[in-house]
């Protein structure tokens, strides 16, 4: 199986992409985290990036805050699918990181999920890399049964709490 890469600006971010990581480990996904900063190592990202898929990996995750460059930054320097995770801050509440990880130009995507939102971004690797892997594909499958279920059990009990 293809690795995901779980890249992030600062560790000062760790606690938001723990949440990934978690996630990865409940599929047994393979992965690799690193701390590499488009702009204070950003030798060291351009390199990542360009070895990456060479390395193994199917997936790259790059989550930043502020001026959050690096998933585009990781995106110009390789072909994988790049998911970027803007990182809430405190001065802009994570606006800041949004913006600058959405606003792509044309022909280098970054598919950016919510501000602080780790799981999606570890739930959208396995699903591209389910793509070629039937038995994380069922998987997939599995996990929404399981929230749906939990759910549906909300509802019974607000339903019988509010309409008899
Ligand atoms: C970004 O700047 C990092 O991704 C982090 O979210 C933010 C602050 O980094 P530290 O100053 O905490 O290292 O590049």
């Amino acid at each position: 199986m293809q690795k995901v890469a779980v890249i992030m600006g600062s560790d000062s971010d760790l606690p938001v992409v723990e949440k990934a990581i978690a996630c990865l480990k409940s599929f047994e996904v393979p992965f690799e985290v690193h701390v590499l900063s488009a702009h204070r190592t950003p030798n060291e990202a351009a390199g990542f990036s360009k070895n990456a898929r060479e390395q193994g990996f199917g997936v790259i995750i790059a989550a930043a805050g502020k001026s959050a460059h690096l998933a585009g930054a990781i995106a110009a320097n390789t072909t994988l699918p790049v998911i970027g995770i803007p990182i809430k801050s405190t001065a802009l509440d994570g606006l800041d990181a949004l913006l600058s990880t959405v606003q792509m130009p044309s022909g280098i995507p970054v598919a950016t999920v919510a501000i602080d939102g780790a799981e999606n971004a570890a739930l959208l690797a396995v699903q591209i890399l389910s793509l070629s892997d039937n038995s994380l594909a069922l998987a997939l499958g599995e996990r929404r049964e399981k929230a749906a279920a939990v759910v549906l059990e909300k509802n019974r009990l607000v339903e019988e709490k509010f309409n008899n």
